[in-house]
Parts: C-alpha cells; structure tokens; sequence
C-alpha cells in the first residue's frame, strides 16, 4: 500500500491510495442491476479487482457478466455450479482475492459503492484490520420495515454478546479486511450465517475492528429482496454455534503487532 490519490468527502485526510481493492461481489438471479452496481464499483478512485461470483443465476446474469468481464480487464467472473448461498460464494471469492484489502459487495443497489473511501480509511491509516460499514450509525437510509430492522438489532445485539464487540450492525454487507486477515479465517456457512459466522471467527482473533456510518437504499421483497425469516433464524443459530465459545473460556484478544500491519 502507497501514496494517496484522492479522498471521500474530507480533503485533509489520507483515504484512497494505490493500493489494491478486491472488491468481491456475490451474485445470484441480478439481472435488473448487475450493470449498474458493476459500473459504479469500476468508478471507485482505487486500484480495483473486482471478483464476481456467479451463484447459479438462471435469469441471463451469466450473460451479463461473460460481456462485463470481455469489456473490462480488471473483473474476474467465478461460476458456482448451482446454487449454493451467499456464504458459499464469498468463501469463493475471498480465496480467489488479490488485493491489499478486501470488500464485500452485493450486487443489488443497496450499498453505495462512492462510500469505500471512509470503509477503508480506518486501514489504510493503520487503525484497523477490519472495518464494518453500518446502516445504524447516522447516516441517511431509506425508511421500510420496522419487523426487518429489529430483528437486524437483535441479531447484532446476540452477536455482541457472545463476541463482546460493540457493533450497531453485524449484518452489514460492507465489511472490509485486510487480505491476510479474511485468508486467514475457515468459513463454513454457505448461506446467510455467514455474517454471524465472520463476525464470531474476527472477534477470536482479537484484531481491531472499526465501524463506520454508511447510507442504506433498502429494496423491498417487490423490488427483489430475499432474506427472510429462515435466514434469520439460520443467522441466530450461527450466532451461537461459532459465538459462544469465546466468552466461555476468557480467552484475551491476541495482540496485534505493528509489523502486522503493512
Ligand atoms: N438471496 C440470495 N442471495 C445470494 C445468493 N447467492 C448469492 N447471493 C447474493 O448475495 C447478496 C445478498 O443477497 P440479497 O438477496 O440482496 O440479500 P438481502 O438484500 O439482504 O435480502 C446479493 O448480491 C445476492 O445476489 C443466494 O443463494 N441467495
Ligand atoms: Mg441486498
């Protein structure tokens, strides 16, 4: 990681540099987005690799993405076979990840892609090694379901406690690594327990966390979202089966030494 290029809204700090973003973006049955989300990934002021992985889409997803990656050099294109959930295809694509520092990015219009330069300030400024971008920490979001957002804030609030990490949002899409840090994790969950389970598994080895305000587009079920109350549920038991040793038997968070850190 380098010298700085240009920064988010704060002209003063240091934020997008030369360094290299994997961005890696799951994808499944994203037809009426995929062009969208894809051009504004490729805008960002960064480096970019951008990983996509093809969950098994049948709506010509796949054909979108054969002429996405033919007209543009830094997208890589993984095919799943079938079908197999979020987690399996993240798994996927953070092996396949190349980059200094590594972002999550859903293939809907949820997330705003022009925020990656206050999700990765904390690590380039050397503060962190994860970063979570959250949806209830003040910034603008669009307003929908009150059932969906609680069950959002208990969720966390379970995670919290068996991890013992202060997070408004554990469900968050954004979350950032830095590559060796998410490389260096054994992820199980091919679905939506894959949250829970990252979450669970950063907090065991004690590296810094940081968490940033993000704005939220919220799509309603109309408009194509999928997660629903099985995957609450999954993401509840995930909480626990890869939470719940940690407070259990006191284990300190490791110290994480400068020269960790590039
Ligand atoms: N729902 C769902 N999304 C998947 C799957 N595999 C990959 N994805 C992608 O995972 C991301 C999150 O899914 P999404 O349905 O938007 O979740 P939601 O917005 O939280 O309801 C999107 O980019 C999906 O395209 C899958 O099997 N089911
Ligand atoms: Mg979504």
């Amino acid at each position: 990681m380098a010298t700085a290029k240009r920064g988010h809204s704060s002209a003063s700090k240091p934020t997008t540099t030369d360094c290299k973003l994997t961005v890696v973006m799951p994808c499944y049955n994203e037809i009426k987005t995929i062009d969208i989300i894809v051009g504004q990934v490729l805008a960002q002021p960064f480096d970019i690799e951008l990983v996509i992985v093809d969950d098994g889409s049948k709506d010509g997803t796949r054909d979108a993405l054969a002429r996405l990656a033919a007209a543009h050099p830094q997208i890589r294109v993984l095919l799943q076979e079938k079908n197999q959930g979020k987690g399996a295809a993240l798994q996927r694509g953070f092996q396949a990840a190349t980059g200094d520092i590594v972002l999550v990015q859903d293939a809907d219009l949820e997330y705003d892609p022009s925020e990656y330069g206050r999700l990765v300030e904390p690590i380039l400024e050397g503060k962190a090694d994860v970063v979570f971008g959250s949806r209830f920490a003040g910034e603008s979001h669009r307003v929908l379901y009150f059932w969906h957002s609680l069950g959002n804030r208990m969720l966390t609030t379970m995670s919290n406690v068996v991890t013992d990490l202060n997070l408004t949002d554990m469900e968050t899409c954004y979350k950032v690594f830095r590559r060796e840090v998410i490389q260096a994790i054994e992820l199980e969950e091919s679905r939506f327990g894959i949250e829970p389970e990252i979450t669970a598994k950063i907090a065991q080895m004690g590296v810094r966390v940081w968490e940033v305000p993000i704005s939220y587009n919220g799509r309603t079920y109309a408009e194509g979202k999928k997660i629903g109350l099985k995957d609450a549920f999954r993401a509840a038991y995930a909480v626990s089966k890869y939470g719940l040793v940690w407070p259990m038997i006191g284990r300190s968070p490791k110290p994480v030494r400068d020269s960790d850190h590039a």
